[in-house]
């Protein structure tokens, strides 16, 4: 066994929200993702962890960076933002890296149109919060961090 496991997650960002905070406040609430990343630290420094914040409008950004993920992160938390709904390739990233992944969105997907229910990533996923703003962060950064602390999480996909 390692004697000094990864206490790191990767927090990755999809497109569009590097624009919370400015736009659709009725949606995405008065957040930056400045603040979220932020929470996502905080969260991650109270329970000895700490964070790798990326966001990116770009598709193979994002698979790039959970690739490397593997090298060093114990677990990812991600808002796949647009790409929840129409990316093979970015849930064959987050399938193939095998961390355990928790997906976040802010608003609760369900409540809105229907394109919006369907996800590629909840099926590879330990746990999906959906609509509790961004406190949806901070309970899948403790929830994955619980879930990894246990020796779970390994993947099977
Ligand atoms: O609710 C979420 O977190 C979403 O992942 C946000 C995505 C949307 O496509 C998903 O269905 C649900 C959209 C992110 C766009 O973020 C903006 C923020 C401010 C202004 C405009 C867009």
């Amino acid at each position: 066994m390692d004697a000094s496991p990864t206490r790191r997650l990767l927090i990755a960002n999809g497109p569009n929200l590097n624009l919370l905070g400015s736009r659709e406040p009725d949606v995405y609430g008065h957040h930056t993702l400045a603040d979220v990343e932020q929470l996502a630290a905080e969260t991650a420094a109270g329970l000895g962890w700490d964070v790798r914040c990326v966001q990116s409008n770009h598709e193979g950004v994002l698979i790039d960076a959970i690739h490397a993920a593997r090298s060093d992160c114990a677990g990812i938390v991600i808002n796949p933002a647009g790409l929840t709904h129409t990316s093979v390739a970015l849930r064959d990233a987050l399938s193939g890296v095998g961390l355990p992944v928790a997906e976040v969105h802010l608003s609760n997907v369900h409540r809105r149109e229907r394109f919006r229910h369907h996800s590629y990533v909840s099926p590879i996923a330990e746990l999906v919060i959906t609509g509790a703003g961004i406190n949806g962060y901070r309970y899948a950064i403790q929830q994955l961090i619980g879930v990894v602390s246990a020796g779970g999480g390994q993947r099977r996909h």
